[in-house]
C-alpha cells in the first residue's frame, strides 16, 4: 500500500528563552543536519523549507503585572509568538502540512494559535495531542520556574492571563479536544488544574500497564469520528533521557525509542495529522546527534515510514 504524498511546509523557529537552558535556538538547523527534509522527500512528499524565522521584535504585553513579574522574556516571547502566530495561520490556509522545528515548547503559542484560527474560519474542529514529560499546563501563578515553554498548553486552552501573549483574540481549543501522552512530571497547582478542567492526561504509569498501542486506538477511533484536524506538538523529552539525551529537561522513565515510534506509526496510519511541531530540541546538550537524528527518524515514521507493509485490518485492536 502506497502513502498518501502531501505538501509539507518546514519552518525552523529558532526560540530559546522560553525554557531554562540556552541552546534550542540551533534546534531547527541540527534537524536540518539529521536530514529531516530528505527523509521526507524520499518518502515522496513534496518539502518547501522556508527558512527560519528571524528575532521578532519586542512586544507590548498587557498582562496584570504580577503575572507578567512571573513570566521571564515575556516581551520576547510575545513578540515571537505573534509572528510565529501569523505564518502559522497563513500555512495552514495554504493546504500544506506545516511542520514547525523549534525552538523551546513556548512556541506553539504561536504554532498552534494559529492553525486554531485556520480552523475556526474553515469550520474544522481542532484536536491536539500534546506528546511531552510534562504537561506544560501551568499559569504565571503556579509556574515554579517562570519559564514559558511551561506554560504553553495552559495558553492554548485559553487560560485569561495568558490570552494578552497574543494581539488579538485566542482561539481556545476546547479542552474536550486537548490531550498530553507521556507525563512524568506535573508540578502540584498545574495537577489541580488538569484535574479541575477535565484535561486527558496518560501518564507513563498507563503507558507502562496498558501499551502506547490500546491508548492510541482509543483516542484515534475519537477523532477520526469527529473527523478533527489533529496537531501533534511533540517535545522531544517524551522519549526517555537514553534515547534523547539532547534537551534540557530530560525526566527519567520516559517513552523508548520503538513506543515513540509506535506512536508515529499509528497516527500516520490513520491518516490525521495536519501539523506538527518538533520542539525542545537542544544540539548543545546532544550526544553526536543522537536526538536529532532519532527525532528526525520518528517524523519520517509520522509520514508514512514503514517497515513492512501492513495488511487491511491488521490495525491494533483496542
Ligand atoms: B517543556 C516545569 F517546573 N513544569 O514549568 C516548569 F518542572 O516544554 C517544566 O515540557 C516545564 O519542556 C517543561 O518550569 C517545559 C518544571
Ligand atoms: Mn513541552
Ligand atoms: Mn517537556
Ligand atoms: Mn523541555
Amino acid at each position: 500500500a502506497g502513502i498518501e504524498h502531501r505538501d509539507i511546509e518546514i519552518l525552523g523557529v529558532p526560540l530559546e528563552l522560553g525554557a531554562a537552558s540556552r541552546g534550542t535556538l540551533m534546534g531547527p538547523d541540527a534537524l536540518r543536519t539529521a536530514g529531516i527534509a530528505r527523509a521526507l522527500a524520499g518518502l515522496g512528499h513534496h518539502v518547501t523549507d522556508h527558512g527560519n524565522l528571524h528575532d521578532a521584535p519586542l512586544a507590548d504585553v498587557a498582562m496584570d503585572p504580577e503575572a507578567a513579574a512571573m513570566c521571564r522574556f515575556l516581551p520576547e516571547i510575545a513578540g515571537w509568538v505573534r509572528t510565529i502566530h501569523a505564518r502559522s495561520c497563513e500555512m495552514a490556509a495554504r493546504g500544506g502540512v506545516p511542520v514547525f522545528l523549534g525552538g523551546d515548547h513556548s512556541i506553539s503559542m504561536g504554532t498552534v494559535s494559529g492553525v486554531a484560527r485556520h480552523c475556526a474560519a474553515a469550520g474544522r474542529e481542532l484536536a491536539v495531542l500534546w506528546v511531552d514529560a510534562h504537561p506544560d499546563y501551568n499559569v504565571p501563578s503556579t509556574s515554579p520556574s517562570g519559564n514559558m515553554h511551561g506554560m504553553a498548553l495552559a495558553f492554548l486552552a485559553g487560560e485569561p492571563v495568558l490570552a494578552s501573549i497574543l494581539d488579538r483574540p485566542v482561539q481556545a481549543v476546547a479542552r474536550e479536544n486537548l490531550h498530553v501522552f507521556g507525563a512524568r512530571s506535573i508540578d502540584p497547582g498545574e495537577r489541580a488544574r488538569l484535574r479541575a478542567h477535565g484535561i486527558d492526561v496518560v501518564d507513563m504509569r498507563q503507558i507502562d500497564e496498558r501499551g502506547v498501542a490500546a491508548l492510541m486506538a482509543e483516542r484515534i477511533a475519537r477523532w477520526q469520528q469527529k473527523a478533527v484536524w489533529l496537531h501533534v506538538s511533540f517535545d522531544v523529552d517524551f522519549l526517555d533521557p537514553e534515547a534523547a539525551p539532547g534537551t534540557g529537561t530530560v525526566v527519567p522513565g520516559g517513552a523508548t525509542y520503538r513506543e515513540a515510534h509506535l506512536v508515529m506509526e499509528m497516527l500516520s496510519d490513520a491518516g490525521l495529522v495536519c501539523s506538527l511541531d518538533l520542539v525542545e530540541l537542544n544540539p548543545f546538550l546532544d550526544t553526536r546527534g543522537r536526538t536529532a537524528l532519532a527525532a528526525t527518524e520518528l517524523v519520517a515514521s509520522l509520514f508514512g515510514r514503514r517497515v513492512l507493509d501492513r495488511q487491511p485490518g491488521a490495525t491494533a485492536a483496542a
